[in-house]
């Protein structure tokens, strides 16, 4: 096929705007040429439009915060969490470009009336794609800022029709020895799995997510679907998805069942809840050497403090 569609493309393709915009001009003039004659035109259009960049992509404008610092691409895809891949930070970056992001399916099952094996093509369809731009921070208090791109988890979770026993949510990830040399160690009871209660997965800031910096996610940040739950240590947003599972009783997570003194089920961002092992109430921004002072919830304290009216959050940390 000499015009693959769009999602195709894998991330370890993406290389620069200046390879895109030759690989633009290419297309329009084997277009002309009419060398792509007989595909609709619109997939000739996306083609070219998702070459490195993901198309249509618009900022939320509620989601932006004009007062922080993006961190650069760059930091964002050498410095990762991705045990599957190896315990080291940069790990991830030199093992993930193995990882077959296509084809992949997301089976959306358990306590739903309409349960659904999604193509990833369709994901990238479900709902327009939104650039948000969050806080992020890592339970190892390191934090960034990153423009993630995605949608509100409630846009795919309204598809499936959860049941009234439906409260929790569960994210898998895969676990393919073959790809993924990390699983030879046992760090995690693979596969990786986190979980929501259903009302956070429902909350609008829950971001399912497809790409980052507009284009599609690197392998090593969770491609070629992740979440992102910017109030919440890192560690609760699981890569590469293959299954999201709607369940009655409260799923153990892989980090509950890894440090079940250090790791809660509701991992808030909480600078008032040490981790035992050191203090949370601090956090340093990749590229910056000083610290900052972490804030309740991650600073957005004012959209989702309301999930946990009347908890204990030392006792549900
Ligand atoms: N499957 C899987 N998901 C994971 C992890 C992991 O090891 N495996 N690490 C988590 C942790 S601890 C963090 S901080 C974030 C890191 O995301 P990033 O590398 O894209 O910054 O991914 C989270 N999701
Ligand atoms: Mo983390």
């Amino acid at each position: 096929m000499l015009i693959r569609r769009p999602t195709d493309i894998l991330p370890s393709e993406i290389t620069s705007e200046h390879a895109y915009l030759q690989r633009r001009e290419w297309l329009k003039q084997a277009a002309s040429m009419g060398l792509i004659a007989g595909l609709p035109a619109f997939a000739a259009g996306d083609a070219l439009a998702q070459g490195s960049r993901l198309a249509g992509v618009k900022p939320n404008p509620a989601w932006q915060l004009p007062d922080e610092k993006l961190n650069k691409a760059e930091e964002f895809k050498s410095y990762c969490n991705f045990y599957e891949f190896g315990t080291d930070k940069t790990d991830p970056p030199a093992y993930a470009k193995s990882l077959k992001t296509r084809p992949w399916t997301v089976a959306v099952e358990g306590e739903v009336l309409k349960p659904k094996v999604f193509d990833i093509d369709d994901l990238f369809k479900l709902a327009p794609l939104e650039e948000r731009v969050y806080r992020f921070r890592c339970v190892e208090a390191w934090s960034m800022v990153v423009p993630w791109v995605g949608y509100s988890l409630s846009a795919l979770i309204n598809q499936v029709q959860p049941k009234g026993n439906a409260k929790y949510v569960e994210f898998v990830t895969l676990a393919d020895k073959a790809q993924m040399p990390g699983l030879r160690s046992s760090v995690i009871d693979w596969p990786y799995n986190e979980a929501l209660r259903l009302d956070e997965a429902m909350h609008p800031l829950t971001l399912l997510t497809l790409g980052a910096y507009g284009e599609m996610l690197p392998n090593q940040n969770g491609a070629p679907v992740r979440m992102v739950i910017p109030w919440k240590y890192g560690f609760k947003g699981a890569k590469s998805i293959v299954k999201i599972r709607f369940v009655e009783k409260e799923p153990r997570t892989a980090w509950m069942k890894a440090g079940p003194s250090e790791y809660g089920f509701f991992s808030n961002v909480n600078p008032t809840v040490d981790h035992p092992r050191w203090s949370q109430g601090s956090e340093r921004r990749l590229g910056e050497f000083g610290k900052r002072k972490t804030l309740m919830f991650n600073g957005y304290g004012e959209q989702v403090s309301s999930l946990y009216s009347g908890m204990d959050l030392k006792k549900f940390f």
